[in-house]
C-alpha cells in the first residue's frame, strides 16, 4: 500500500509531524538525508502507526500515492532549495511539495513560480506550535494553489489543533500567503510577549510586587479577557524558583532576549508595504536593546528618577487595562499588515479565518481571537480592528488607565516602549489633525516636494525663497 503523505527531514519537527500523521491513521513515508534518523524514527515510534521508511529519494517518491504529497521539513534557506532540486525531477505534474519550514514568503513565491512551470504544486506552509504542536496539533497556515488544498487540506485539518471541534488549519491564499501569515503571526507574538514583559516590569518596579505575587496576578488575569497561553506560561515562569540559588528564576536569567528573525521580517515587510506596525517594531527593538551589553554597561550611570515603587497593589487593575488595550493595537497592526500583503500580492486572505486558526496549537492562542473573528464577520470591510464595536468599547473604557500606566512608567523611568508606542498609535489614528501638515510644509520648503491642501484639489508649492506666493504645479 502506498503512503498518503511523505515527510523528508526528520529532525524533531519533521519527526513529530510524521508521527502526528501516522497517529491519525495515515500511512506515512519517511526519509532523511542521513538514514540513521529514518531508522531511529521507525524503531522508536513504529507502533504508533504505519511508516514506510525510504533510504533513497527515488524510493521515497515511489512510496507515495498519486498525486504525491511530499512534506519537506528542513532548515529554511539553502537546504530547502537543495531538497526541492533533489525531489522535483522525480515528481510528475499534479504532485505537491509542501514546505513546512519557516521560509521567508518571498522565497516561497519564487519557489512556487518555478515549480508551477514544471507542473508541480508548491505549498509554502506556516506551522506554529513548536515541537509539541507538531506532535499534538499545530496551527497550520498553508499557501499555494486552491487545487492543492483540495487533496492536501483534509490531511492537514486531521493533524491540526482543534478548538470547539474546528481545525486550526485553512487555505490561506496563493503562493506565499501561508508563510506571510505565519510571519505576521510571529510578529504579533513578539508584541504580545513584550507587552506582558512590560506589565511584569511595572508590577515589579512601580507596584513593588515580588515575582511570586506577580505570578498570582497573571493567574487571575488568565481567568478573564486576557486568558491565553502566553499569560498562562508567564505565571509559571514567574512562580518558578531557581533550584541552584533559591532565588526567583526570572532574577537569575541573563536579561538578553534572542530572536530567530521572523519578528524582524514582519517589520521589514511592513516598512516595504508602508504599514505602521510600531507596536510590533518596538518589541523587536526591545529585544535588540537588551542584547547591546556594551552600551547598556556604558549607560548604566546615566541619571534617572528615584525608582520608588509608589503604587499599591490596585495598580495591577490599571496595568491589566493597559495590557489589553495595547494588545488590541498590536493585533490591529498585524491584521493591517496581513490585509496590505493580501492586497499587494492578490491573495484575498480572509482575516477572520486567520484569527480562527490561531485559536489553538500556536503560541498566541487566546480567547481574545474569537473577538477578532467576530469583528470581521460583523464587518468584512473593517478598516481597522480598533473601531470594531467590541474593541472600540474596550479601548474607550481602558484609555484613562492606559494613560495613567504610561505616565507612571515615564515618571518612574520604567521603559514601556510597547505600551507607550501602542498608545501613541491609538492617539495618532484618532487625531483630528496630525502634525504631518507641518512635515509637508518643511518638505516643500527645503525640497520643493509640493503639498496638497485640505480645502481644495490640486498640487501646490510655495515659493519659499521668493515672495512666498503659492503656485499650482
Ligand atoms: P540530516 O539529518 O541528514 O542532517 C534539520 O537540519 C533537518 O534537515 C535534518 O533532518 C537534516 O538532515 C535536514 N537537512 C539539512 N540540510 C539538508 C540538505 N542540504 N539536504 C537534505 N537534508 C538536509
Amino acid at each position: 500500500d502506498k503512503a498518503q503523505i511523505g515527510v523528508t527531514g526528520l529532525a524533531v519537527m519533521g519527526r513529530n509531524l510524521a508521527r502526528n500523521f501516522a497517529r491519525h491513521g495515515h500511512t506515512v513515508a519517511v526519509h532523511n538525508r542521513t538514514t540513521a534518523k529514518t531508522t531511529a524514527l521507525v524503531e522508536e515510534f513504529g507502533d504508533e502507526g504505519t511508516f514506510v521508511p525510504a533510504e533513497t529519494a527515488e524510493g521515497f517518491v515511489a512510496a507515495l500515492e498519486r498525486p504525491r504529497r511530499l512534506v519537506i521539513m528542513v532548515k529554511a534557506g539553502a537546504a530547502t532549495d537543495a531538497v526541492i532540486e533533489e525531489f522535483a525531477p522525480l515528481l510528475e505534474p499534479g504532485d505537491m511539495i509542501v514546505d513546512g519550514g519557516n521560509a521567508h514568503f518571498a522565497d516561497t513565491r519564487r519557489r512556487e513560480a518555478a515549480l508551477r512551470e514544471r507542473g508541480i504544486h508548491f505549498v509554502g506552509t506556516g506551522i506554529s506550535g513548536g515541537e509539541e504542536g507538531a506532535l499534538h496539533g499545530p496551527s497550520i497556515m498553508p499557501g499555494g494553489s486552491a487545487e492543492s488544498y483540495e487533496t492536501l487540506g483534509p490531511l492537514l485539518e486531521d493533524i491540526a489543533a482543534k478548538v470547539d471541534g474546528v481545525p486550526c488549519a485553512t487555505h490561506v491564499g496563493p503562493d506565499g500567503a501561508g508563510h506571510f501569515v505565519k510571519m505576521v503571526h510571529n510578529g504579533i507574538e513578539y508584541a504580545d510577549m513584550q507587552l506582558i514583559a512590560e506589565a511584569y516590569d511595572l508590577l515589579r518596579h512601580a507596584a513593588g510586587l515580588t515575582p511570586a505575587e506577580i505570578a498570582e496576578v497573571f493567574r487571575t488575569w488568565n481567568t478573564g479577557r486576557l486568558e491565553s497561553y502566553l499569560i498562562e506560561i508567564t505565571a509559571e515562569v514567574l512562580a518558578h524558583t531557581d533550584p541552584v540559588t533559591g532565588r526567583p528564576f526570572v532574577d537569575v536569567v541573563l536579561d538578553r532576549a534572542e530572536q530567530k528573525g521572523t519578528g524582524r521580517w514582519t517589520v521589514q515587510t511592513a516598512l516595504d508595504l508602508g504599514v505602521p506596525v510600531n507596536g510590533i517594531a518596538e518589541a523587536v527593538f526591545a529585544r535588540s536593546v537588551s542584547g547591546h551589553a556594551d552600551q547598556r554597561a556604558a549607560a548604566r550611570a546615566l541619571p534617572g528618577p528615584a525608582r520608588r515603587a509608589d503604587r499599591g497593589a490596585d495598580f495591577a487593575d490599571l496595568v491589566e487595562q493597559a495590557l489589553y488595550a495595547s494588545k488590541i493595537v498590536a493585533y490591529a497592526q498585524g491584521f493591517h499588515e496581513i490585509q496590505a500583503g493580501s492586497a499587494e500580492y492578490g491573495w484575498d486572505i480572509d482575516p477572520g479565518a486567520m484569527a480562527r486558526i490561531w485559536r489553538g496549537g500556536c503560541i498566541i492562542r487566546a480567547r481574545f481571537l474569537d473577538r477578532i473573528t467576530d469583528a470581521y464577520r460583523a464587518d468584512p470591510g473593517l478598516a481597522t480592528l480598533l473601531t470594531d464595536e467590541h474593541f472600540a468599547t474596550a479601548l474607550g473604557a481602558a484609555q484613562d488607565a492606559w494613560r495613567e500606566v504610561v505616565a507612571t512608567a515615564v515618571r518612574l523611568g520604567v521603559p514601556t516602549p510597547g505600551f507607550a508606542g501602542a498608545l501613541a498609535y491609538y492617539d495618532s489614528l484618532r487625531a483630528e489633525r496630525l502634525p504631518a501638515a507641518l512635515t509637508q510644509g518643511q518638505r516643500d520648503f527645503f525640497g520643493a516636494h509640493t503639498y496638497h491642501r485640505a480645502d481644495r484639489a490640486g498640487t501646490f508649492h510655495t515659493l519659499w525663497g521668493g515672495d512666498r506666493t503659492e503656485v499650482e504645479v
